[in-house]
């Protein structure tokens, strides 16, 4: 089988691993079972050049989620880490230092900016990586989305006067606390997709949309030239995970960015977001999703279930829910 999934950061990299746990227990039930093989299309948009390096926060934490490295407290970032670099920049007075970047964290970004400049494609860079978290013996291939440098920027109103800054200043550092006027993601429109991205779309049996940021991590990827039709465009059914539980997000400031692009926060909400290519839906039992939303237009197969990813076991659970829909909908 062949699954396909479009990632952010936490919200994707949990639901994966989840995915993961949930096919080891299938194979070990269904024995003969040709091995599972998943391409995962990672956000891009996140990343930051810090200190002379690039930072790609969402390929990380995915990186690092499922190569059992992640600190799990945070979801993101390194388990046990130091700061002896981030202290000595300090005491240098480098900037910024509302970004904590840990040391074995560091290691990746010095590596992946030492490849980057010598010319290699991200892609390959993150092929690379992933050799080092073993994604690869888990059959998982780690995509970003593009080789193009995207950044997404956030134009906030201070003081009566608009600037863009950096989406990470705005989710970081302001804790998404100053009003977003819109989002602007500085390469998306000449960005082309990465090798395999479009590939993996269409030749699949499953795509499943983790329940990530629907404005800043799926969002982003749909508007690489390209993704969006392929989506609309395969034959393998479609199933999301909505990232609302209670009308809330789980974590992070999704509500902040569905404000910010007028979109209801709730789950219909998120729906409609994808309503030109989604064929399955999962909401939480308490969410409602009343009759005729997204639109009277789409088919859409809605299921309620417990979407809180409380442990690995729940996020298998919940990974296996969305799997089993999209085939049923085959
Ligand atoms: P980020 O890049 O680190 O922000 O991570 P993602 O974009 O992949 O995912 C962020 C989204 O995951 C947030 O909007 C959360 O509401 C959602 N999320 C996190 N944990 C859970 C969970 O346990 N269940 C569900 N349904 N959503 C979750
Ligand atoms: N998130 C924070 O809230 N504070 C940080 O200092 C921070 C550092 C950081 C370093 C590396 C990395 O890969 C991720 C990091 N994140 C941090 C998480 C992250 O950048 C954001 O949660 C996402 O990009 C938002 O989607
Ligand atoms: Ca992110």
């Amino acid at each position: 089988m062949r699954i396909t999934a479009l990632a952010g950061g936490v919200g994707g990299a949990r639901f994966l691993r989840g995915l993961l746990r949930h096919l080891e227990h299938r194979s070990a039930t269904a024995s003969g079972e040709a091995p599972t093989r998943i391409t995962v299309i990672g956000n891009t948009g996140d990343d930051i050049t810090l200190f002379g390096l690039r930072v790609c926060p969402d390929i990380d934490t995915i990186l690092y989620t499922l190569g059992g490295g992640v600190h799990e407290g945070q979801g993101w970032g390194r388990a046990d880490e130091t700061h002896s670099l981030a202290t000595e920049l300090a005491a240098l007075g480098a900037t910024p230092q509302w970004f904590t970047l840990g040391d074995k964290d560091f290691a990746t970004h010095v590596y992946r900016s030492q490849l980057l400049g010598r010319g290699m494609p991200l892609s390959q860079v993150v092929s690379r990586l992933s050799a080092r978290w073993g994604l690869p013996d888990l059959g998982v291939t780690l995509l970003p989305m593009t080789d193009t440098p995207v950044e997404t920027h956030v134009v906030v109103e201070e003081d009566g006067e608009q600037r863009a800054i950096h989406f990470q200043e705005w989710w970081v550092r302001h804790q998404a606390a100053l009003p977003a006027e819109r989002f602007v993601v500085a390469g998306l429109d000449q960005a082309t997709a990465a090798p395999g991205v479009l590939d993996a779309i269409r030749e699949t049996d499953v795509v499943l949309l983790p329940p990530s940021n629907p404005v800043v991590s799926i969002g982003i990827i749909l508007g690489v030239p390209g993704v969006r039709d392929a989506l609309r465009g395969t034959r393998a059914p479609v199933v999301g995970v909505s990232p609302l539980v209670g009308g809330r997000p789980v974590r992070g400031h999704a509500d902040a960015c569905l404000r910010a692009i007028g979109v209801e926060e709730s789950s219909a909400g998120v729906a409609g977001l994808y309503e030109d290519f989604l064929d399955g839906w999962l909401v939480d039992e308490q969410d409602p999703m009343p009759a005729g939303r997204p639109s009277a237009r789409s088919r859409l197969e809605v299921e309620h279930r417990p979407l809180l990813m409380s442990s690995v076991d729940a996020a298998a659970d919940l990974a296996g829910a969305a799997l089993d829909l999209g085939l049923r909908l085959r």
